[in-house]
């Protein structure tokens, strides 16, 4: 079976998914576009031979889309997956699942509503080979029980748009949601302390930030966040257990020694740091959808959690670098729980 997805949201990952899914994935063609830019909606469908839909609503009920990606900005992604599980089709939805956390307890309910599985969200990291393989060694034991976690994620340079808080929202979420899965744990507070502020940022971002995470089994994770650091995209994660230590590795690049010096690439951009990640992310969720099993990868549940550990990050930047505990509501059975 081909699956046709239809997509709400033709900017820059939605395009980025459209060629996935049309050129890296089988199994799956992009059958209807839809854009609040009805004339980028209109140009990105004729590239692939789909159809051009006014609204998200009208894409989500066409009898030509089986399963739905949601690349629309943030705060309207709410309102496209709860129209997407009402309906009954499968939904992926790129991160953030809501900007609010009773938007994703909404989306939670509707899913048990339904009684099963519909919704995936597109945190990638799960996907990548070198987080794979550090799962593998803290699940094997190898290393004993974690301890400390060490992160760090860094971007070039951000836009005039992009603000304190966005460093948790949009930035250190990936790691919040990666964290809980490696760690098989739940993140139960934040704290935000800001050192010296680089001179190479708009004046009014706080750059960089160190967030402190602690977990229900007491691992201590500290993350540096630094989105102008001008070198590259750099993702760092070293987990330290009783017996040993587990690294995230960087991504292969050649090595060139030449007049005195040995030099590697590092990457630019999370495009190309994790692009065979999200080329797996896709491969498996229409592998789920053609099957019509529940998708495996991060479920509606996930994103509430990484949504309500983001906000008691934002809380603790806002007052100065207090402590947040996290405030999180028991986790239902459908997501392996005992609520
Ligand atoms: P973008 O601004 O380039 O594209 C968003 C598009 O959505 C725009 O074309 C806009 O017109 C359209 N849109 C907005 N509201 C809409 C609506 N209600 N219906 C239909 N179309 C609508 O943004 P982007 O950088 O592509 O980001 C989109 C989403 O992807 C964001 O939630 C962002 O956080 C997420 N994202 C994830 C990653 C990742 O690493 N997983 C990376 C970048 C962005
Ligand atoms: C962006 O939105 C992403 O999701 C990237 O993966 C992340 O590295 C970047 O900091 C965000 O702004």
């Amino acid at each position: 079976m081909t699956v046709r997805v239809g997509v709400i949201g033709a900017g820059m990952i939605g395009q980025d998914h459209i060629r996935r899914l049309t050129g890296a994935v089988t199994g799956a063609r992009v059958s209807a576009v839809t854009d609040i830019d009805q004339a980028r909606a209109a140009e990105v469908a004729a590239r692939v031979g789909a159809g051009a839909l006014p609204t998200g609503a009208d894409l989500i009920a066409s009898p030509e889309v089986d399963a739905v990606l949601v690349t629309s900005w943030g705060p309207t992604h709410a309102e496209h997956v709860l129209n997407a599980v009402t309906a009954g089709k499968p939904v992926f939805c790129e991160k953030p699942l809501a900007t609010t956390a009773e938007d994703c307890l909404r989306i939670v309910e509707a899913e048990r509503a339904h009684g099963r599985r519909l919704v995936q969200v597109g945190f990638m990291r799960r996907f990548d080979v070198g987080y794979r393989q550090m799962k593998e060694v803290l699940t094997s034991g190898s290393i004993g029980a974690p301890l400390i976690v060490h992160c760090a994620h860094r971007n070039p340079t951000v836009p005039e748009s992009y603000t304190s808080v966005m460093a948790a929202q949009d930035t250190a979420v990936h790691e919040i949601d990666v964290l809980r899965w490696l760690l098989d744990d739940e993140i139960v507070s934040a704290q935000v302390i800001t050192p010296r502020a680089t001179g190479k940022r708009f004046a009014h971002l706080k750059d960089p930030q160190i967030m402190l995470f602690e977990t229900a089994n007491g691992v201590r994770v500290d993350l540096e966040v630094f989105v102008n650091c001008q070198y590259g995209y750099d993702i760092q994660c070293e987990t330290v257990g009783e017996e040993g230590l587990v690294r995230l590795p960087d991504p292969a690049a050649v090595g060139v020694r030449t007049a005195g010096h040995h030099e590697s690439a590092v990457p630019q951009d999370w495009k190309g740091r994790f692009a065979d990640a999200f080329d797996a992310e896709f491969r498996e969720w229409i592998a789920a959808v053609a099957t019509g099993s529940e998708p495996t990868g991060p479920s509606a549940w996930d994103g509430y959690a990484a949504t309500v550990i983001t906000d008691a990050a934002v809380r603790s930047l806002e007052s100065g670098g207090t402590v947040v505990t996290v405030d999180m509501k028991p986790r239902p059975a459908l997501y392996g729980g005992a609520a």
